[in-house]
């Protein structure tokens, strides 16, 4: 199914728990840079969540997946609006109880953003590994494994995989302050980060979850940024985080 966003289908799919029937609640899902919402990882993260008893609504964002746009044109603030138009889109399903936001990586740093933007119905946000060092990068000129002049961003970047990247995500990037959204989020975090992330350095979830006023930090000894050894570690950190929101 198609969820609308100013003219661009974002591609969605939503996952009931079983038995399917009564009020539940909903965990909106969403992929990394260059991911989508058939990942390994992220289909782990809503299988489980169905098996508790949650729905689950997995998007592929702009210009990822088999959502609308080019990659080369998604911004964080395209993602964002992405965000906030399918938060709104699952208030209005009839079932829907609590509402919470799960993102993985620059997914994680929507849902940060994302949540602060709408802590009153929001009941609570579980960024994996998440990649808000990508601002700070971005004014520094260091993205992708880059080195650019910040006051001067080319017009593309060469981005992973042969993909080429509009400047104007690194120009957009460089406006956003993460520190201004947890400071604005009082809502309960469930920060998980493998401790051999090779792509978001572990230090910053531990910064993000210090500075959150309600956060648990889950660590996973020896683990990747998606996860390659210990998936199921991850799985039981938001697993007993969850039950104990039911
Ligand atoms: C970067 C490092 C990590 C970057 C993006 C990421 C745009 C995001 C990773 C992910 O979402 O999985 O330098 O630059």
């Amino acid at each position: 199914m198609y969820i609308m966003d100013d003219g661009i289908r974002l591609n969605a799919k939503l996952d009931m728990p079983t038995p399917a029937e009564g009020k539940r609640p909903l965990v909106i899902i969403i992929h990394g840079f260059t991911g989508h919402m058939e990942e390994r990882h992220i289909v782990a993260v809503s299988q489980m969540l169905n098996g508790i008893g949650f729905a689950t609504l997995r998007v592929d964002m702009y210009g990822h997946g088999n959502s609308d746009g080019k990659f080369e044109n998604h911004t964080l603030y395209k993602w964002l609006n992405n965000a906030l138009t399918v938060i709104d889109y699952a208030r209005k399903l009839d079932f829907v109880t609590d509402l919470y936001l799960c993102g993985h990586s620059q997914g994680g740093m929507t849902v940060m953003l994302a949540g602060a933007m709408k802590r009153d119905v929001i009941k609570g946000i579980i960024p994996l590994s998440p990649a808000w060092m990508i601002p700070e990068a971005a004014r520094k000129g260091t993205l992708l494994g880059l080195s650019f002049d910040p006051d001067h961003i080319p017009d593309t970047l060469p981005a992973w995989g042969g993909r080429v990247l509009s400047g104007n995500y690194v120009r957009i990037a460089q406006t956003i302050r993460v520190e201004d959204a947890i400071d604005r989020y009082d809502g309960p975090v469930l920060i998980v980060h493998g401790d051999r992330d090779e792509a978001v350095p572990v230090e910053y979830g531990v910064k993000a979850a210090n500075r959150y006023k309600q956060c648990r930090l889950v660590l996973i000894p020896g683990d990747t940024h998606c996860y390659d050894y210990h998936l199921d570690q991850v799985l039981d950190a938001v697993r007993d985080w969850m039950r104990e929101k039911k």
